[in-house]
């Protein structure tokens, strides 16, 4: 009698291949009402400043999306890719806010989690109003951020049981999770990405490990120039201003060792003659330190040289209308 070995079925493990470590991916969209920190929380994710953030409400205007890839030693790993997006304007409706708002809801419609940002220990109607635009089918988690200026930590407990009772309920459940935190927070950003891996599938990869963004230099050398605009400036100016960039010039480096040179131009639009004065500030001070701010930044951020040249120009009405928004680079 003889024996011969069987054929291998197919749920036979086969010996030496190792199965490929599982790869997750996904996109995750970061939304709320002005002001309550989804640019810082983009960059604290990202581990990389990506969006421009300030003290002031209106700070982002456009989709912009930050890319983490957290690999495993087995080759394996989550490629989170998270789209920061404008607060949600639920008050004056000109042209510039009506942009803003299609960003948004372009932004949230097609994505894996939200993360659905508001203030620690306030849940206002500004808040409510932006909850209801988002899609039913896509989870959503409450990010209660700034838990840092929270004084009264016990005031907290009561906030977030009586959140999960409104809107966590079996029944009415509205949010997947609660994530009490703060965006400047370390080990907060860390124990987030536990948090957010779970609901991203199962694919492959859809950008490098090393990639950060999919936005342009000459984008981020716009933001940027917004951004110190916005620091250095008064609280009228914000919403009235915007940049576009006239020259964006790269130069390959003259020796081994040296940097490439970026050569910008760009033009800062304001609405009225006294704004164009608040700019360019006393002997022309301030937009020389807008100046030199943007450029220590943008050689960091993008590894060179820079030289930049900024102008002012009044357009008045640009932000009432909807030509003019167009065509200053908004949706
Ligand atoms: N203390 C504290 N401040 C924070 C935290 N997160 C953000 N901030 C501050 O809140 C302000 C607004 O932050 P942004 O990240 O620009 O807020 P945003 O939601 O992106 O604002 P818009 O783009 O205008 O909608 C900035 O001054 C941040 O430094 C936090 O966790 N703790
Ligand atoms: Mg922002």
């Amino acid at each position: 009698m003889t024996t011969t070995a069987s054929e291998p079925t197919p749920l036979d493990p086969v010996p030496g291949a190792a199965t490929p470590a599982p790869r997750r991916c996904g996109l995750v969209a970061i939304v709320g009402k002005p002001n309550v920190g989804k640019s810082t929380l983009l960059n604290a994710l990202v581990g990389q400043k990506i969006s421009i953030t300030s003290r002031k409400a209106q700070t982002t205007r456009h989709r912009i999306t930050g890319i983490r890839t957290r690999p495993t030693p087995e080759g394996g790993g989550t490629q989170f890719v998270f789209v920061d997006t404008p607060g949600f304007q639920t008050r004056h409706a000109n042209a510039l806010n009506r942009s803003l708002n299609k960003t948004v809801l372009g932004a949230v419609a097609d994505v894996d989690l939200i993360l659905f940002v508001v203030e620690a220990g306030r849940f206002t109607t500004a808040d409510a109003k932006v909850l209801g635009l988002l899609a039913k089918d896509i989870p959503v988690l409450l990010i209660a951020n700034k838990l840092d200026t929270v004084h009264r930590r016990a005031d907290i407990a009561p906030w977030l049981a009586q959140m999960q009772a409104e809107h966590g309920g079996a029944q009415q459940a509205r949010f997947a999770e609660f994530v009490p935190m703060s965006a400047k927070n370390a080990k907060d950003i860390e124990r987030l990405f536990a948090v957010c891996e779970k609901y991203l599938p199962e694919q492959a990869w859809w950008y490098d490990e090393d990639e950060l963004t999919d936005r342009s230099e000459k984008f981020l050398a716009s933001e940027t120039v917004r951004e110190k605009l916005f620091r250095l400036t008064g609280d009228e100016l914000p919403y009235t201003s915007t940049v576009m960039i006239d020259k964006f010039e790269e130069e390959p480096p003259q020796r081994k060792g040296q940097k490439r040179l970026v050569r910008i131009a760009a033009t800062i639009v304001v609405e009225r003659d006294g704004h164009k004065a608040m700019v360019i500030g006393d002997k022309g001070e301030r937009i020389k330190r807008i100046g030199t701010e943007t450029r220590q930044e943008l050689e960091k951020l993008m590894d060179c040289k820079v030289f930049i040249e900024l102008w002012v120009k009044v357009r008045s009405g640009w932000a009432d209308d909807e030509a003019r928004v167009k065509s200053f680079g908004y949706e």
